[in-house]
Formats: C-alpha cells, structure tokens, sequence
C-alpha cells in the first residue's frame, strides 16, 4: 500500500473530534452550562485554569499546540527535575516524567481505581509505571473483549468510569465489541489504546491498525495523541465526556513514542472542548406544557428507559410515580429503577415484554418518555405503536427526540432534573387546582379538562395484569424449565444481588423472573445484545462491588464465548457465580427457527444433549472454580444455596435445562404491538377489557 493511501496525523490532529453524538464535544448544540470553575469531576475547567495560570487564551485553538497549553504551569511551578509538587492551589507539576508515567499520574488524579487490561508491545510502556502506582490497580484479563466488558460491568454497577487497556492492532480490535456495546447502551467508559510511533503510523507497520478510525462510529468522542504533553489532557477530557452529557465510550489511542518521551506532568491540565455543553436544565416552558398534558390525559403510561437509571434519577421518578399515580413500564435497560414491589409497574415493554406493558402503551392517550428511545424492540411496527398517544419526550440526548416517534412535548435535559422540576411543577398544578375557589377551580377544570384521576384506567391495566401474568408451563418430561432455575436464583439471592445476563432466552427470562427492587441490580447488553458479555461483565460488576453477591446468568451459548475470564476470576479473587443456562442449543436462534423456519434447526445445536462438550462442571474444575450441576427440580435449590455459601472463589452451575422452552410472551418482530402473544397460539382477546 502506498503512503499516500494513508495519512499519518500531523501533531494537530491530537485530541481532535471524532463522530460525537450531538451533546458530544464538537456536536450541535443549542445551550447548556459551559464549563467555569471546577466540574463534578474535580477537573479544572478551561475558564477556571486558564484564569489561575494566566495563560488566558490557550485552551482555544492555540491549545493544540504542546507548549502552550500542555505544560501550562510548568514555568511558575519549575523545580529540580523529577520533583512533585502538591501545591496550596492543588496543581501539580512533575517534571522529568515520561508519557508513560504521565499517563499513570493522570489516571490517579482522575480517581480511576481499577482498568482491566491486556499489555503487549505499543502499550508496554505504560504497563512499566503501572507496576508502581498504588491507587490503580490493574487486573490481567484473557482477552481484550473481557477487558471492555468487564470495564462496562464495573460502570453499569457503580456509574463511575470504567477503564480498560490494550495495546495496538489486535488488542485495539479486540475492544471494538465492547465499545460498540457501551455505546449503544450510554456506558461512561474510557479505552486507552497503544499505537504504534508516530513515524510509523500509514506505514502498515506491524500491529498497526487505525483503531480511531474503526471506532469512530461507536466512540462519543476519541483521540489519537502523539505528543508526550498532550496525555494529560487528553485523559481528563475523555473521563469527562465519558460520564457527563449522554454518557458513552471515549478511545484514547496513544503512540508508542509519545508514551516513551521524555515530559512534564501538569495537572489540572486545561481543557480544549469548546463546544461541549451538554444541555442538564429544561426548559421551563416544556416542563409546564408536559404538567399539563399529564392533567388532562385520561390513560397515561411513564415509558421510563435506562438513561434514568445512568442519569441516577431513580428515586426522583419513584417521587414521581408517588404523586401521579400513572402507570409506569421499564424497559429492558431500566429493570429495577421503579421496584417491582410497586403495583403500578407493569414491567417491561417489548417484543417480550409483559402484556400489561405492551397493551397499555399501545392504548395510551398520553406516553411520558423519560431516558428512553422508542426502540424498534419496544415499538414494534412503529406506525401502528400507540397510536392514540401523544408523546412527551425528555431525553439528555436532542438528537433521541422525535428521531423514531414525533415528540408533542420534547425536553432536552438531564432526566435527574427534568423528573425532579416536572415533579415539582405537577405538586403545584395539583395544589393550585385544590387550593381555587370551588368555582374557579370547576371553570378551569373545565377548560382544561384537568382531572389527575387515572383512577379507571389504573383498574384497566390492572385487569391486564391480573389477566396474563408472566408464567410459564412445566416441561412435560419432567426436566428442569429454565424460567424455574431463573426464579429461584432470583428468589434465594434477593434484591441486594446484582444480576448479569449474556444474550438470548436466559437474558429475557433473567429480565422477567428476577424481581428487581434497585437500579443497577439488573446489568445486561440491550442495544447492541452481545453474547459474551455477562461473564466479564459480572467480573467488573463484582469488583465494583466486592460486597455484593453477583450473578452471571449466561446461556450455553454465550459462556462459551468468554468463559476464559474465570481464569482471571480465580487468580485475582473474583467471587462470581455463574449460572449456566444449559439448553445445549443457541436458544433464542431456535427459537425463531421453531417459529418461523418451520422446525428446521440449522446450525444452533451446540451438542447433542447428553454429550456435554464440554463438561461446565470439569471446565470449572480446570480453572480453579467451583463446579456445581442440576438437572432436576428437586436438586435447584440445594445447588443455588451451596454457591451462595462459597465466597472464596468462582462458582459455575451447570443447570441442564429443556430445550424446547420459550420466551413468551412474543411480539413477532415488525408487526404490530397489537399482535402479542402471551404464549403460543394465544393472542389476549382484547375486545373483552375494552
Ligand atoms: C456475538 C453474537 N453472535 C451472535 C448473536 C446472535 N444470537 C442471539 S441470541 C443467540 C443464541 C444464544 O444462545 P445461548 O447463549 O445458549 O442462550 P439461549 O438463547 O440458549 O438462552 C445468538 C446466536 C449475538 N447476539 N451475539
């Protein structure tokens, strides 16, 4: 290939935009609060540096360039080389360091605990400080897929920035699933790439690969940095784009040379996101259209998705739900962000969503979206979906509003806030409507039609809920149902647990039968649906959070994917329990060809049943876990208690399950909600509730 074909990146392209998602640094953007003082991070912020340094000015354009705005307080703070100083003003300047070590100093001053990680040779300079650092603790995976899984069980579980490392080429590529992942579902995560030199960058050189070009369409933003001083900054920016705004993943792509140079450490660095402002306060107007819509609705449904669980706000929307008294429904994303326990959850909505949730979108005259984004999986046919509804959306995400179904009310916000104001703009419309004159209050009900009694719809959905619960029916053999083994793991582990599922039946029937009572006790890959996922997934979640008891509920299928990263749990003293969903099939791909294929199963036979190959229980045993089975009823509890008990190192369970179950109810894909299914051949009879 010749060098033309490929253009190595002159020092200015460090640290410039990749694709953002609007609200992304360098996307479109209306207003928001821009960055003055000292953020949430406990990063200076352009305005508050620039003015404490006097180097006014330098976080613009001017700052792309190494001297100016890389080592911004490096001459006011110079001293012998190699020396640290912790100053009063709490900037620290380490001289004599290299990129390498600059890098390590930046992931400590950022507050990063833990990155899974793999080394090889671009990002060998880097793995050196690491050695040394006692506030970053790295964990060897098997596998770079381990490692950004495992970063993203660790976001999922906390909210915090999940970290993970590889090296160029391969190991960069290795990390596009997972960044993939983390994006379609707004995981804060930053991957920290080597790169070959910056002289050998579109020389085809070995192990090179243009990480930052393939990840542009799944990254919020990333960086190719090539210049020792430019580490820093390039590290509190991406921590920063990460977790603030929709969250997502960030790439950092660092050259070898520039990890092996010789710089200075300056922290806080300035920032050079200039058109960064994600939008957080609504708009006041909107919000008081949106009361006043819910006043006049008479069949109201909260459609609430996993931006409220990653924008934290689910105790405001339990606040919400207290005063309104609407029906709410979860999407797969937002298992566990309004409890179970609450009556008026309907569960989850969706082509395997419970028909209470589904059928009370679909007839809803007013549908308040909160952090969710009319997904094709929730929708259905989009042009038959709810379509008497009228539509408020608040999203911290512009570009998720109106973008599937047209928006009546659209808020631009972050959910915490926008639940929180709404809230309060529905208790005053309330206390105001109470409060007026018998007279006036009649007159301006009336002409507003305001009611705030959803009192008959509630018995509606409620009689939908009463009608077709979630269940299922008994193998007629006598061997183990999937949905049983799910429920009793759930059952015997509790709402303290956290649950991690792979992709296929076992996710569906883990999002159905465990009954959520917190955000953040469900983890799983909704967006993308990655098999693989949960083992690592729950490895991160597990470091997170060592007190917590945390469950990987995996399909056969799915574990044979990344099951290595059990070696890492047993080294590193990783407590996880897994449970293998065993059907010895790809389930959910059998499942459609029982459907629609006619029977013919091509190709998701993973063994024939009795063959086990391989032996999960022997498998475990070889890595150091302990390896448990359960083929019956009767045995299920007793195996769930005995991992329950162990805590000194993994447990998988084999639990051999039939085959032929599946995952109802069904919406069939691209037809209308209105076509569920709550089990085979048994669509509800509407006519009768309505
Ligand atoms: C990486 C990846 N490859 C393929 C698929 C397509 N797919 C979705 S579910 C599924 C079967 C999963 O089988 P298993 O893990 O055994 O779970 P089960 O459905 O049996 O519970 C497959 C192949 C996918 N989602 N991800």
């Amino acid at each position: 290939m010749s060098d033309t074909t490929k253009q190595a990146p002159s020092p200015a392209d460090v640290a410039s935009v990749a694709r953002p998602r609007p609200g992304a640094p360098g996307g479109a953007h209306t207003a928001g609060a821009a960055h003055t003082g000292t953020s949430a991070d406990g990063l200076a912020t352009p305005s508050g540096t620039v003015g404490s340094s006097g180097t006014a000015g330098s976080s613009g354009t001017s700052g792309r360039s190494a001297s100016s705005s890389a080592t911004p307080r490096s001459t006011s703070r110079t001293s012998s080389s190699h020396s640290t100083h912790g100053t009063d003003a709490g900037v620290d300047v380490r001289e004599g360091v290299t990129g390498a070590q600059s890098l390590v100093l930046a992931l400590e001053a950022v507050g990063c605990e833990v990155v899974f990680g793999i080394p090889g040779g671009a990002i060998l300079p880097a793995y050196d400080p690491m050695l040394d650092s006692k506030k970053v603790r790295h964990i060897l995976v098997r596998h770079e897929q381990g490692a950004g899984h495992a970063a993203e069980g660790y976001a999922s579980a906390t909210g915090k920035v999940g970290v993970c490392m590889a090296t160029s080429g391969p190991g960069a590529t290795n990390l596009v699933t997972p960044i993939a992942d983390a994006y379609m579902d707004s995981v804060p995560m930053v991957a920290i790439t080597g790169q070959v030199a910056s002289g050998a960058i579109g020389t085809d050189a070995f192990q090179e690969a243009d990480i930052r070009g393939i990840t542009m369409p799944i990254t919020k933003h990333n960086y190719l940095v090539t210049d020792a001083a430019r580490i820093p900054q390039a590290i509190a920016e991406a921590f920063h784009v990460a977790r603030t705004g929709r969250p997502g993943p960030v790439l950092v792509d660092i050259s070898k040379d520039a990890l092996q140079a010789s710089t200075t450490f300056s922290w806080p660095p300035v920032f050079d996101l200039p058109g960064y402002r994600p939008v957080t306060r609504p708009h006041g107007k909107q919000i008081r259209e949106a009361a006043r819509l819910m006043a006049q609705a008479r069949r109201p449904v909260l459609y609430v998705g996993g931006g409220v669980v990653r924008g934290h706000a689910s105790e405001a929307l339990r606040r919400l739900v207290a005063l309104t008294q609407i029906p709410v429904v979860t999407t797969l994303m937002a298992r566990g962000t309004v409890p179970d326990s609450e009556p008026l959850n309907l569960g989850m909505p969706g082509m395997h969503g419970t028909v209470a949730a589904v059928t009370g979108l679909q007839k809803s005259d007013l549908i308040i979206a909160l952090g969710a984004r009319f997904d094709d999986r929730v929708t259905g046919q989009l042009s038959s979906f709810a379509p008497d509804a009228k539509v408020i959306h608040a999203d911290i995400d512009p570009a998720e509003i109106s973008k599937n179904r047209t928006a009546d009310v659209p808020i631009v916000g972050d959910v915490l806030e926008v639940v929180t104001e709404l809230t309060d703009q529905v208790a005053a419309d309330m206390k105001a409507a109470q409060s007026a004159e018998p007279q006036a209050a009649a007159a301006a009900s009336a002409a507003s039609a305001a009611s705030w009694d959803f009192a008959e719809w509630r018995e509606r959905v409620a009689g939908w809920k009463r009608s077709f619960p979630l269940g299922y029916t008994d193998s007629a053999d006598g061997t183990l149902s999937p949905q049983y083994v799910i429920e009793r793991i759930g059952a015997l582990s509790g709402p303290d647990a956290t649950y991690v599922a792979g992709v296929g039946q076992h996710q569906m029937w883990a999002a159905q039968f465990v009954r959520y009572e917190r955000p953040n006790s469900w983890i799983n890959s909704g967006g993308l649906g990655t098999m693989g996922f949960s083992v690592p997934a729950a490895m991160g979640a597990k470091v997170a959070e060592p007190e917590r008891t945390v469950w990987a509920i995996d399909g056969d299928g799915c574990f044979q994917m990344t099951n290595q990263e059990l070696a890492t749990c047993v080294i590193n003293k990783i407590p996880v329990k897994v449970a293998v969903i065993n059907n010895s099939s790809l389930g959910m791909v059998r499942q459609w060809q029982t459907l629609f294929y006619g029977e013919r199963y091509s190709n998701t036979d993973l063994q024939p049943t009795a063959s086990r190959v391989p032996d999960f229980v022997k498998l475990a045993d070889a890595y150091g876990c302990v390896g448990l089975r359960a083929e019956t009823p009767e045995e299920v509890d007793d195996v769930i208690r005995q991992a329950l008990a162990i805590d000194d190192r993994p447990v998988v369970i084999d639990f051999i399950v039939h085959r032929d179950a599946m995952v109802w109810p069904m919406v069939p894909a691209g037809v209308s909600n209105d076509m569920i299914q709550a089990a085979r051949d048994e669509a509800p009879v509407w006519e009768r509730e309505d």
